[in-house]
């Protein structure tokens, strides 16, 4: 087989790097390790960024977005029984925080690529990079997990298969630095079938620990709670569940948190991880493969989408002008970006978690904190800014 653009990996960044390419009239094939219904049915992040969403539109798969994608203008910081609402829409100049969640973009993407009559080819196995230092690259893998070895020739190798792909790990050891923060805590996730409890997202900042309150449909909610990340999902019973968001949640004015069936529940790590550089010969990496957000800023799958569009714009000038400047500095383009996401998001989790290796000194400064975010016009707009996203670099 051989294509111009061999991509591995069918989330956010491989599934939207085929569609901008395809719109360039440049041809790749997609390979993924999971099956369709796996990669329509992972429940992950909740939250696009205005650019995020303006792109979806711009390359026509943002129809259904725009129809069941939930709007909001603001988003509400809770601390000491209080709720300080951040006026996003009116900090920034009118753009707006968009809850339309991981899979439902994943699912747009697949139909647009299939319809166009791109190739994804799901449920390999064995997959492996070769000759990246030279002008024909290969990927190789198995089809259905244990068929014949198959090889793909290409130009160029787009490695989109996330934190724990093989393409980061085929960067010799010798060129590549990494920079990493694990965090003593985790989330547990959890979707219910309830209507919403409150109009915008609530993260909440509680002596018991972190909470967030955000949501899918009128009938589908999401929330989470900070936990030890060494938790045993089995150690959270829904009541106990479900005491921890009451009293994490909690305002002095009466609000209410409405219960509903738990559907769905799950506990994850955090950490804060950059490889450099994102690119090896005709390698280039995007999204989770070369960078990890704590999901407390909503930037992970924003930052995967913000790079296949320097990828994107850096293939297409290649392709028609031969011009390889853009490709070049395509590390260093997105890693300025990924550097103010992974500040933003260490901030937002620091703020907002318990930190119970933390003095009495260190709590104080955080909860001054917290009352300096929400009362201050320059610090409110700062945060708005970065949440909603900083402009993408192209
Ligand atoms: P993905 O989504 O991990 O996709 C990588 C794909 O590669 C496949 N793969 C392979 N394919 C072929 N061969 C192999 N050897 C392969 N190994 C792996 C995988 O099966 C997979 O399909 O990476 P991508 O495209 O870079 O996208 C990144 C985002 O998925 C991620 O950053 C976000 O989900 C993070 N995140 C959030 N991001 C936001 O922008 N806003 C949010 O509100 C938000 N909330 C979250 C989140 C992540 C969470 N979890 C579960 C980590 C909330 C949570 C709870
Ligand atoms: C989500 O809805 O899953 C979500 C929302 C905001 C975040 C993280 C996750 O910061």
């Amino acid at each position: 087989m051989h294509t111009q653009v061999g991509i591995i990996g069918a989330g956010p960044a491989g599934l939207m790097l085929a569609h901008l390419l395809h719109l360039q009239g440049i041809e790749s094939i997609i390979i993924e390790s999971r099956t369709r219904s796996q990669i329509e049915g992972t429940i992950r992040a909740g939250v696009l960024e205005q650019g995020t969403v303006d792109l979806m539109n711009e390359a026509g798969v943002g129809e259904r977005m725009m129809r069941e994608g939930h709007f909001h203008q603001g988003i509400e910081l809770r601390f000491n029984g209080k709720g300080h609402r951040i006026n996003i829409h009116e900090l920034t100049g009118g753009k707006n925080v968009t809850v339309y969640a991981q899979h439902e973009v994943i699912k747009d993407l697949v139909a647009a690529r299939l319809k166009a009559g791109g190739e994804i080819i799901f449920n390999v196995g064995d997959v492996s990079l070769h000759d990246l230092d030279t002008s024909v690259p290969k990927i190789r893998f198995r089809k259905d997990k244990s068929g014949e070895l198959q090889e793909i020739t290409c130009d160029f190798i787009a490695g989109c298969d996330g934190f724990h792909g093989p393409s980061r790990a085929s960067i010799p050891g010798s060129i590549l630095k990494e920079y990493q923060k694990v965090y003593p805590f985790g989330w547990l996730g959890i979707l219910i079938e309830a209507p919403p409890s409150a109009p915008e997202l609530i993260y909440a900042n509680h002596e018991r620990g972190f909470a967030l309150l955000s949501t899918r449909s009128p009938e589908i909610q999401r929330l989470y709670i900070q936990v030890d990340p060494g938790d045993d999902i089995a150690s959270w019973s829904d009541d106990r569940i479900w005491t921890e968001l009451h009293a994490r949640l909690e305002t002095n004015d009466g609000w209410k948190l409405i219960e509903g069936p738990i559907i769905q529940k799950g506990i994850i790590g955090m950490r804060s991880f950059v490889c450099h550089p994102m690119q090896y010969g005709r390698l280039f990496l995007a999204g989770d493969a070369a960078h990890i957000v704590p999901p407390t800023g909503a930037k992970g799958l924003n930052l995967a989408i913000a790079d296949v569009r320097v990828l994107e714009r850096g293939l297409a000038v290649f392709y028609t002008s031969g011009q390889t400047e853009q490709l070049e500095s395509y590390s260093a383009t997105c890693l300025r970006r990924v550097w103010k996401a992974e500040r933003f998001s260490w901030y937002m989790t620091s703020m907002l978690h318990r930190h119970y290796d933390h003095t009495a000194f260190e709590h104080r400064l955080q909860l001054a904190e917290l009352d300096y975010v929400t009362s201050s016009r320059a610090a409110s707009t700062s945060l708005a800014e970065n949440y909603v996203g900083l402009p993408m670099e192209w």
